[in-house]
């Protein structure tokens, strides 16, 4: 924690409004950098403020769309690099009885929509397919280099798109920034829920899935479909996405509410 000292008065100040759970954040994203992930402490310093301290500066919607513009990508690897599976967090996964063949999903405030859009897998499938190789980074201090299956978010806004801000149509792949500004998903049961900034959700490597490593997602991963959202720490990477909604309003968050960074990115 020695470089936490280093920091200036204003993020002193920050810290003294942190919980000790936020605290502790910090104490891991400087463990991540010091273990060699230069990558991240790289973007850290783009930003300015380490993403821990971003907190109290929240005012600051400009972080998401930074990452937009600048066009950043994550890394991405070779299926050589893959790493082994693992399986953490389970809350919204607690239906016994869960059948992904009857599963739908919800999509809400669709452009032009007065009822909500249901979709079925089978619909999910007819958009492009991209597959990607990126790392996924848990809090908890492990990662796993993940190849990914699925569609781009971007893609599925452009079919399904939310509205725009401005009196014209959305433009969802040349005026993203006329879009409402954020996107919630939600387990089916909403026992755990992520909220997105608009920029994050369009950006090129976000993914709905419904592959791992080239197998049908299993149920502990998030069957039939879930975010990988590479941009961003494993706590937004929703499994069994139930409903989606595009909304002006800053959504609820499950790990925000316990304190954490609300963008948790990387
Ligand atoms: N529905 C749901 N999604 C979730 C979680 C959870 O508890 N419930 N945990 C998150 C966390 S903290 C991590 S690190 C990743 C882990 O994904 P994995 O089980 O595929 O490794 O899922 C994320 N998505
Ligand atoms: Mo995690």
């Amino acid at each position: 924690m020695g470089s936490v000292t280093e920091h200036n008065s204003e993020v002193k100040a920050a810290m003294g409004r942190m919980s000790r759970r936020s605290f502790l954040w910090a104490g891991i994203a400087a463990l991540g950098a010091y273990s060699g992930v230069h990558w991240l402490a790289s973007r850290q310093e783009d930003w300015g403020t380490p993403w821990p301290f971003r907190r109290a500066l929240e005012a600051n919607q400009g972080v998401g769309m930074d990452l937009y513009r600048k066009g950043q990508l994550s890394p991405t690897y070779l299926k050589a690099d893959l790493t082994e599976l693992r399986q953490n967090g389970d809350v919204g996964l607690e239906e016994e009885n869960f059948d992904p063949s009857e599963w739908t999903l919800t999509v809400n405030n669709v452009f032009g929509k007065d009822e909500p859009t249901v979709l079925t897998l089978e619909d999910i499938k007819k958009l492009p397919v991209t597959t990607q190789i990126t790392e996924m980074f848990c809090i908890e201090g492990w990662s796993m280099k993940v190849e990914w299956k699925g569609v781009r978010f971007a893609d599925f806004a452009a079919k399904y798109p939310p509205s725009s801000r401005t009196s014209n149509p959305p433009d969802v792949n040349n005026k993203p920034e006329e879009l409402v500004r954020y996107v919630s998903m939600m387990t089916p049961n909403e026992a755990y829920y992520v909220g997105l900034d608009m920029a994050s959700a369009l950006h090129p490597q976000t993914l709905l899935c419904y592959e791992m490593n080239g197998e049908p997602l299993s149920l502990d991963h998030g069957a039939p479909l879930r975010l990988a959202i590479p941009v961003k720490y494993g706590v937004k990477n929703l499994k069994r996405i139930g409903s989606i909604t595009y909304t002006d309003q800053r959504p609820t968050d499950y790990w925000a509410e316990q304190g954490y960074d609300w963008y948790a990115g990387l």
